[in-house]
């Protein structure tokens, strides 16, 4: 049986193959699957099945990296097209969005970022490995409505509670909302840190972000 386009985006990244991933997400896009769909059902599965087996040690950091650059290959087709499905002329908000100090992930983030920007929001992305004082410095410089902190690892999760204490020292809360994401992240967790909003995914980002600058 010739595996479905998802199984075919899904294969790619557990391989750790970019051209293959490349060469899937292209094939998606002639056969008129959308692209979130592409990512969400293919790729991110591919990504999660290597996380897994990393977790359990099945597998070494190397495949780690090579998931996350096939997934990386595969988005750099896909994400194009998603941003410019919907140009909105006027502007929702303004999104500033980075990854907290420590944590170099950028995926997820950056999946935000284009769902965002599609919805007709103003995103500026920061990266990744952000100092929360450059948190603070950037929420100065562009007046956000919302901060988005992305944390992959347990270990750097504490960095988005600092960079909301680090916005009250400033005098900032009130004046920018903020929410977090990132797979170890939860609700429980946005509330105890008192941040304004926790999406688990990036289409229930994007309702969160409406909401909150409705
Ligand atoms: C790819 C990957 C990498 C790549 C990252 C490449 C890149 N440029 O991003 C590389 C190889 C570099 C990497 C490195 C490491 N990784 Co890593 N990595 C992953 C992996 C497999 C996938 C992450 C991913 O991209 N997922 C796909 C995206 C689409 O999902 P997502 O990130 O969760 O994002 C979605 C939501 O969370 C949400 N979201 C995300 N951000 C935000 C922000 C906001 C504001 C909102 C609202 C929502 C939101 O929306 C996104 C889209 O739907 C995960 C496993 C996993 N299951 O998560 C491990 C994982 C996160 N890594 C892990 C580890 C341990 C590491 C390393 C420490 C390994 C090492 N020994 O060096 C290093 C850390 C380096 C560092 N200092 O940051 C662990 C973390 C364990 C933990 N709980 O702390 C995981 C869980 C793997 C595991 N099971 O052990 N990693």
């Amino acid at each position: 049986m010739t595996p479905s386009i998802f199984e075919e985006l899904e294969t790619a990244v557990i391989e750790g193959d970019s051209e293959k991933s490349e060469e899937a997400a292209k094939k998606a896009l002639e056969s008129n699957t959308p692209p979130l769909e592409a990512i969400t059902n293919g790729l991110a599965k591919g990504v999660k099945t290597v996380g897994d087996r990393f977790s359990k040690g099945e597998v070494f950091l190397v495949e780690l990296i090579m998931a996350g650059d096939a997934m990386k290959a595969g988005m750099s087709v896909l994400l194009p097209v998603i941003k410019a499905s919907k140009a909105e002329v006027e502007t929702l908000g303004k999104v500033l969005l980075g990854t907290v100090q420590g944590d170099i992930h950028s995926i997820g983030k950056d999946i935000v970022a284009t769902l965002l920007e599609a919805e007709g929001f103003e995103v500026i992305n920061i990266g990744e490995d952000v100092a929360s004082e450059t948190f603070v410095d950037k929420v100065k410089e562009h007046n956000p409505d919302i901060l988005g902190l992305s944390s992959l690892l347990t270990a750097t999760m504490p960095m988005q509670q600092d960079v909301i204490e680090k916005l009250k020292a400033a005098g900032l809360d009130g004046k920018v909302k903020v929410i977090i994401g990132g797979a170890p992240t939860t609700q429980e967790w946005a509330d105890e840190i008192e941040a304004d909003g926790y999406a688990g995914d990036a289409v229930s980002a994007v309702d969160l972000v409406k909401r909150l600058t409705k």
